[in-house]
């Protein structure tokens, strides 16, 4: 097998993880001997062993000679685990392709130059594209410490997430509502405006997965959050923040006591984004999934916070000046202003497609 296709192998491996690692990276290791894979590993949850540390000790015979192929530069540091560095160097590996450089501080270049001082030959950059768009979100946050913030929704072929009389159930096919609800593993968090908890009452948990629940975000800046809700009565049991500008001292004690976290920015009347966005970021939230509506779509796109849109498209047409469209607001006055996406990618789902596109598209892990 090519060496990239042993990365490929690391690349599987690590998404097992998904769900399980945040604020951590996904990380997948194979060890191979003559030519025959020996051992491997992923990091399976955040403060457990590292991909390389799970593949290592789960080998007892004698890896001396061996090439370790890794999704991200090994690390150096003391933190909730030892240095990979170390058992790389005690199991006599000799080899260690690497598919991403760590942008952390404490890695950064330094895990996989002290293995190099110890004689073992690096080479970096295998399948590295691949490697930097798996941990696209860590790579944003331990560089920037705010979350990773995505956009997604379901909008007719004229561009409208409702009719005008508000129905909505369903935009799109059952296919495409099964990969939407995916995204609420992948991301740490799901953020809607309160009008989305108004309207539908929904419950914004992940029913494919138990136990990756992502922490609710409610913008909902004058309180208006009903103690009747699902959100409110599930807060016992679902982490939940309320993010807001101004409310009654009556309703503050009553969400609290329902298990809410209250969250107020200093703006008056309305929710400062890029500063909730620092303060999730503060408390750990390493991403966001932003499922609507339109007014805090339009709002995080002005404030310059989208890093991912995921649009689901049906072949629909309903026309109609009132209704709803995905992004609203004021919006940019000019098209050279537009948010231009890269590295788009377009998915078939039953009759549905689903376009994806990073914003800024370029992650170098520096
Ligand atoms: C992981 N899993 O497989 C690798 C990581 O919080 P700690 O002590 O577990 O350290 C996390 C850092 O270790 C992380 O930010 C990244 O820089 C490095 N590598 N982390 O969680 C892994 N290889
Ligand atoms: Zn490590």
């Amino acid at each position: 097998m090519t060496k990239q296709g042993y990365m490929q192998l690391a690349l599987e491996l690590a998404k097992k993880g998904m769900g399980r690692t945040s604020p951590n990276p996904m990380v997948g290791c194979v060890v191979v001997k003559d030519g025959e894979i020996v051992t491997q590993g992923y990091h399976e949850q955040y403060g457990k062993y590292h991909a390389e540390r799970n593949a290592l000790i789960n080998y007892d015979g004698d890896l001396k000679g061996a090439d370790l192929y890794v999704t991200l530069e090994p690390c150096c540091h003391q933190g909730n685990t030892p240095p990979c560095t170390d058992i790389i160097i005690e199991k006599g590996i000799s080899r260690v392709f690497i598919g991403s450089l760590d942008p952390n501080p404490k890695v950064a270049g330094k895990g996989a130059a002290i293995l190099k001082e110890h004689g073992i030959a690096i080479e970096t950059g295998i399948l590295e594209e691949e490697c930097l768009e798996l941990n696209e979100v860590f790579f944003h946050y331990i560089t920037t410490k705010s979350p990773f913030t995505v956009i997604k929704y379901a909008m007719t072929l004229d561009g409208k997430i409702a009719t005008a009389s508000g129905d909505s159930k369903w935009v799109t096919g059952e296919e495409a509502r099964r990969h939407a609800h995916m995204l609420r593993k992948k991301y740490s968090a799901i953020m809607v405006g309160i009008t989305t908890v108004l309207q539908d009452n929904p419950l914004l948990n992940c029913r494919i997965e138990k136990g990756v629940d992502p922490v609710r975000i409610i913008c909902d800046s004058h309180l208006r959050i009903p103690m009747n809700s699902r959100i409110v009565q599930t807060a016992g049991d679902i982490p939940t923040i309320v993010a807001y500008s101004e409310g009654k001292p009556e309703k503050e004690k009553q969400l609290k006591e329902a298990g809410i976290e209250l969250l107020r920015t200093s703006e008056p009347d309305r929710v400062d984004l890029p500063e909730l966005m620092k303060e999730l970021g503060n408390r750990g939230i390493d991403s966001v999934l932003a499922e609507g509506g339109g007014t805090l779509h339009g709002s995080l796109l002005k404030s310059g916070l989208v890093n991912r849109v995921y649009c689901y498209v049906a072949p629909k047409l309903i026309g109609g000046r009132e209704a709803k469209s995905p992004i609203e607001g004021r919006g940019f006055s000019r098209m050279d202003e537009a948010l231009g996406l890269n590295k788009t990618e377009i998915l078939k789902l039953g009759n549905d497609l689903c376009i994806s596109g990073r914003v800024d598209g370029r992650y170098t892990g520096q």
